[in-house]
């Protein structure tokens, strides 16, 4: 069988031919490194035309409600883990992997909760309920939806909740801190929706939250976009959102599709927004069948209430066979070694230009400012840059902190993004140099 070798990000992966594409929608992200998940409910399980469609189709499955907290700590200290078991442990038995949701939201809250006004009271219900939920289901869970829809609408700002209003700002961080703890080996995502459009204050307000929590070294790793949307789908700026978020040095995951009356080029479009940014790990739509949906009115989901493919199935089966590798969790070699790690990723790439984020970590003694330099090897030229101030002079570039990212301790990392042109073939720069001194991965 026929295959071609591609370079992305100096990595040689192999891309089936055509002639092998997958014939559903997990094999078919599988093949770029991606998964393709559903929403599930426990309740529905036993239906076997749900099940049937669940087990041919999906490898990656988000329990619809069965982990939220008013299912799982009804009362305070008293846990109840056996609708959510039901689902992992089909999952288990059929291959798929899990997302774990959600852990501290202002929905699906039971009134004791929400009634808790002193600090010190909350702050160790929402920890111990972090701990227990993910320590019950440790090593089980690809990612979890650590806080969910914590931004108000149409603002920068947290909204309104007992965990906002009793803990304050810091909230947040401290739910990501305990998590990590809990399970370190889990990926832990922020999740929200209307956070698709660049240019809404949601999505900024996001975005300045990750940015800071990366500088500051607070774990997060996935930023998720549930991406419910209207007939007309995502945003014309939803692929710009997805690779600045990247940028930062997070995946990107879109966790709760669904598009009214599916249209086939709204879920083409959004497929593909997802597949052409190396680090989106893959997509869930939120339900099977359109009598699965919450909004089942609207029909927007890939299979009708008789369990058939709709057009908007073979539309997100098509778009999901182009687009670049998944290129999430590359390993840094250990701090002590002196001079830096770069991560560099082509987050996106079309003909003549391509988006790369570059991510170094400086294994040396602490530094208030850095300049990172490299070479090109095939012509490439830098065009525009964030997050740095870029230079190039023949095949030599020199990239500059700016303002607020001069400062990285011995560990410490940060990352900027560039836009650039290329012609004939686009390998990843050699000779990485901070502050002069080699990258010694
Ligand atoms: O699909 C879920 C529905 O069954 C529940 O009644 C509802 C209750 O809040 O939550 C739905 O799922 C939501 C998800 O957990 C978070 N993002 C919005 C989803 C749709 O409301």
């Amino acid at each position: 069988m026929l295959s071609a070798a591609v370079a992305v990000a100096g990595a040689a992966v192999l891309v089936p031919s055509p002639a092998r594409a997958a014939t559903t929608l997990g094999a078919q992200a599988a093949a770029s490194g991606r998964y393709f998940g559903t929403a599930v409910a426990a309740g529905r399980l036993g239906d076997s035309t749900y099940a049937t469609i669940l087990d041919r189709e999906f490898n990656m499955i988000t329990p619809e409600n069965e982990m939220k907290w008013d299912t799982t700590e009804p009362s305070r200290g008293s846990f109840n883990f056996s609708p959510a078991d039901q689902i992992v442990n089909h999952a288990q038995a059929h291959g798929q992997r899990m997302r774990g949701h959600t852990l501290v939201w202002h929905n699906q809250l039971p009134s004791w909760v929400g009634s808790i006004t002193d600090a010190n009271t909350l702050r160790s219900v929402m920890d111990n309920h972090i701990t227990t939920e993910m320590t019950h289901f440790k090593g089980k869970i690809y990612a979890w939806d650590v806080v969910n829809e914590a931004f108000a609408d149409g603002s920068t700002q947290h909204r309104g909740s007992v965990f906002q209003n009793v803990l304050g700002n810091g909230f947040i961080e401290e739910a990501f801190r305990t998590a990590r703890a809990a399970d370190p080996s889990a990926k832990l995502c922020y999740n929200d929706y209307n956070i698709e459009n660049w240019s809404d204050a949601k999505t900024q307000g996001v975005y300045a939250m990750v940015r800071d929590f990366k500088s500051r070294g607070v774990p997060i790793d996935c930023v998720g976009f549930q991406s419910h949307f209207g007939s007309g789908g995502p945003p014309a700026s939803f692929p710009t959102t997805l690779s600045n978020f990247t940028a930062l040095g997070v995946d990107v995951q879109l966790t709760e599709l669904d598009i009214a009356q599916a249209p086939t080029t709204a879920y083409s479009n959004t497929v593909k927004a997802c597949v052409n940014v190396s680090r989106c790990a893959g997509i869930t739509v939120w339900g099977i069948r359109d009598s699965d949906s919450w909004r089942s009115g609207d029909n927007p989901l890939l299979f009708d209430g008789g369990g058939n493919k709709k057009p908007a199935y073979d539309a997100v089966l098509s778009a999901l066979g182009g687009g670049v590798p998944y290129g999430g969790g590359g390993s840094s070699p250990p701090p002590g070694d002196g001079g830096c790690s770069v991560t560099y990723t082509i987050g996106s790439q079309w003909s003549g230009g391509f988006g790369a984020n570059v991510s170094v970590t400086n294994l040396g003694d602490p530094v208030s400012s850095w300049t990172l330099t490299w070479s090109f090897g095939a012509g490439q030229q830098v065009t525009q840059a964030w997050n740095a101030t870029v230079t190039q002079s023949g095949s030599n570039v020199t990239a500059e902190n700016v303002s607020y990212n001069g400062a990285l301790g011995t560990g410490g990392s940060t990352s900027f993004g560039f836009n650039g042109s290329w012609n004939g073939g686009n390998p990843a720069p050699a000779n990485f140099a901070l502050n002069g001194t080699a990258w010694t991965g």
